[in-house]
């Protein structure tokens, strides 16, 4: 870990731009072709995630809303007051903010890959609670990430580590295991992991989220070409590739692709790589549970008491797992 502004922001050393390039470029020559979706995440694809989560068929982010919005002080009852609230992934933190005070929290670590919008992010924060001592973390938590140094300058002070939105449905469920069990290792005696995700459904209602009918989550997937031509020096057309996301059932995940509408080679620094017509680019897996899944997973990774809370139709859950 280096401390780069003061002890506010703090960039972990694992996180090596040249490795996630030498990734993607990887990725994109292999057989099948694929991207990690955490490229899909430039200034573009931020604007056009929050478009998509504004879609009527997007139904997980307001969903998870309704859930806090109802449930927020028997949750906050499962948590430790006085914690450490890690925000996995913070984006712009506005759903943390909202439990800053119920949840009595005394110190916010923001973590997130993005460090311009991070530093954004705790300014608000501080401004809005200028009580709570507000910290950041630059990580990718697809790999792993060191945040015990951090927590044991508070200590005292059980961390909640907060993951919603869903994310964990982009690691497979080993991976996602891998994860849950890295949080585990940081909880001590009190701390609490609080977790958003999205429930196993009917295919068309999860299928119409991934492939709405004004081809936003279309632009959101092609956008990842511009972000690999930026980042690989390569040429990609977005407009040479189709838009394709589909409900799994064997493996419970949506998958997205691209798919090239036409044969054709693309540039990709210095070496070309054909796509025959048909041949698609893995972009994301987006994996459903159940909940009695997701408590099955909680407990291999080695958590003890779990708790959870759905809105009516049980299309999303919120999950509070214990040490
Ligand atoms: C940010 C991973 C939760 O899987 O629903 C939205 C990303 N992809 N539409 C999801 C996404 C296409 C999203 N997560």
């Amino acid at each position: 870990l280096s401390d780069v502004d003061g002890r506010r922001l703090i960039v972990d050393a694992i996180d090596d731009p040249a490795d996630q390039i030498a990734d993607l470029r990887e990725g994109l020559l292999g057989r099948p072709a694929r991207i990690s979706p955490k490229f899909f995440y430039d200034a573009q694809g931020c604007a056009l995630y929050g478009a998509i989560c504004a879609l009527a068929e997007y139904y997980p982010t307001r969903t998870e809303a309704l859930i806090y919005d109802c449930c927020r002080d028997p949750i906050a009852e499962h948590l430790p007051h006085g914690g450490q609230w890690v925000d996995l992934g913070c984006g712009d933190g506005a759903k943390s903010r909202q439990w800053l005070k119920p949840a009595g929290v005394r110190r916010y670590i923001g973590v997130d890959i993005a460090a311009d919008c991070l530093q954004t992010t705790l300014e608000a924060t501080e401004r809005q609670f200028p009580e709570v001592d507000c910290l950041g973390v630059v990580a990718d938590f697809t790999r792993p990430f060191h945040i015990q140094p951090v927590l044991n300058d508070c200590p005292g002070s059980a961390p909640i580590f907060f993951y919603p939105g869903s994310s964990i449905g982009n690691f497979t469920p080993e991976q996602a295991l891998a994860l849950l069990r890295s949080i585990r290792a940081h909880l001590g005696r009190d701390g609490r992991l609080l977790i958003g995700v999205d429930l196993v459904k009917d295919a068309a209602t999860v299928e119409a989220a991934y492939d709405d009918a004004l081809g936003v989550t279309a632009a959101f997937n092609r956008n990842v070409l511009r972000v690999a031509n930026r980042l690989l020096d390569a040429d990609f057309d977005p407009m040479r590739f189709g838009h394709k996301a589909f409900f799994n059932a064997a493996e419970s995940r949506i998958e997205m692709h691209l798919t090239a509408l036409t044969t054709h080679s693309v540039q990709i620094g210095d070496v070309q790589r054909r796509f025959d017509a048909g041949e698609t680019i893995v972009t994301e897996y987006s994996y459903k549970y159940t909940p009695e899944r997701f408590i099955e997973l909680l407990a291999a990774a080695g958590y003890g008491e779990t708790h959870c809370w759905t809105d009516d139709r049980a299309w999303f859950g919120v999950f509070v797992a214990g040490p």
